[in-house]
C-alpha cells in the first residue's frame, strides 16, 4: 500500500485551487490516478464544483483547518480515500492560513493509523506575485513560515506582472530563504504546471526528513506521529 501526498501552501488567493486544478488534470494525462483534498472554509462548494467539473475526486475535510482541528477526521478522509479509490497520488491544499508541517503531522498520524505507506511529495508554497509585497507588511510571518518549511516556493500569477515586478518578488522570497527552490506559475499561461507536476510526481520532501532528523518537528509541535 502505496500513496503520495502532495502539499501545496500559500497565503488565500494566491491561485493554490486554480493552478491544482490544472495541475492534476496534468498528472491525470501522464498516467496517475489522481485525488484532491481542498479544505478551505467558505469555499469548499466552489472548489469542488471545479474539480468535479475536471472528472476528479474530491474530499472535502469540514471544520476547521486540516493541520491543527481536524486531524481524527484527516486521517479518516486519507484511508477512506485510500480504500474507495486508490489513488497514486494526493494533492492536498489545506487553508491559507495554514502552515506545512502541521499538515505533516497529520499525515503521519494517518498513516500510522491506516498502514498505508504514505511518501511525502515536495512541499510548494505558493505567492501571489501581485499582492506579495502588500502581504508581507500584514501576515509576513505567516507568509515567510510558509516559505521557509517549503521544498519549493511557486511564484504565482505570473502573467499579472511585469518582468521587473516578478524580479522583486523573486528577492524577497531569497530574503525570506536564500537557499528557496523558485519555480514561476501561471494558471492563465499554465507556466509551471509541467515543471510541477514531474516535481510531485518523482521527488519527495527533503525538507520534512530533514525536520525529523533535527527534532525541529517535535520541538515545534511536541509530539512526532510516527
Ligand atoms: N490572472 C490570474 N489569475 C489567477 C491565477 N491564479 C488564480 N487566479 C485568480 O485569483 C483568485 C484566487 O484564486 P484561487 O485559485 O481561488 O486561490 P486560492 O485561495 O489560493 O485557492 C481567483 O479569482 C482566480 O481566478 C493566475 O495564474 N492568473
Ligand atoms: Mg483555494
Amino acid at each position: 500500500m502505496f500513496m503520495r501526498i502532495a502539499q501545496v501552501t500559500g497565503f488565500l488567493g494566491s491561485g493554490k485551487t486554480s493552478f491544482l486544478t490544472k495541475l492534476a488534470a496534468e498528472i491525470t494525462s501522464m498516467g496517475y490516478k489522481v485525488a484532491v483534498i481542498v479544505n478551505d472554509v467558505g469555499h469548499i462548494n466552489v472548489d469542488q464544483k471545479i474539480m468535479s467539473s475536471h472528472g476528479l475526486t474530491v474530499k472535502e475535510v469540514a471544520g476547521g483547518c486540516i493541520c491543527c482541528e481536524v486531524q481524527g477526521t484527516f486521517t479518516t478522509t486519507i484511508t477512506n480515500l485510500y480504500l474507495s479509490c486508490k489513488p497514486d497520488i494526493v494533492l492536498v491544499e489545506p487553508s491559507g492560513v495554514a502552515i506545512p508541517w502541521g499538515l505533516k503531522q497529520a499525515v503521519a498520524e494517518a498513516s500510522k493509523n491506516s498502514g498505508i505507506e504514505i511518501v511525502h511529495s515536495p512541499i510548494v508554497t505558493f505567492v501571489d506575485s501581485t499582492a506579495m509585497e502588500e502581504q508581507m507588511i500584514f501576515v509576513g510571518r505567516l507568509i515567510a513560515t510558509q516559505i521557509r518549511e517549503a521544498d519549493a516556493v511557486m511564484i504565482n500569477k505570473t502573467d499579472l506582472c511585469t518582468p521587473e515586478e516578478i524580479k522583486k518578488c523573486e528577492e524577497m522570497v531569497k530574503n525570506i530563504d536564500p537557499d528557496a527552490n523558485i519555480m514561476f506559475g501561471s494558471a492563465l499561461t499554465s507556466l509551471g504546471i509541467k515543471e510541477m507536476a514531474s516535481l510531485v510526481v518523482n521527488e519527495r520532501s527533503k525538507k520534512y526528513d530533514e525536520a525529523m532528523e533535527e527534532g525541529r518537528f517535535k520541538e515545534q509541535y511536541g509530539k512526532v506521529g510516527v
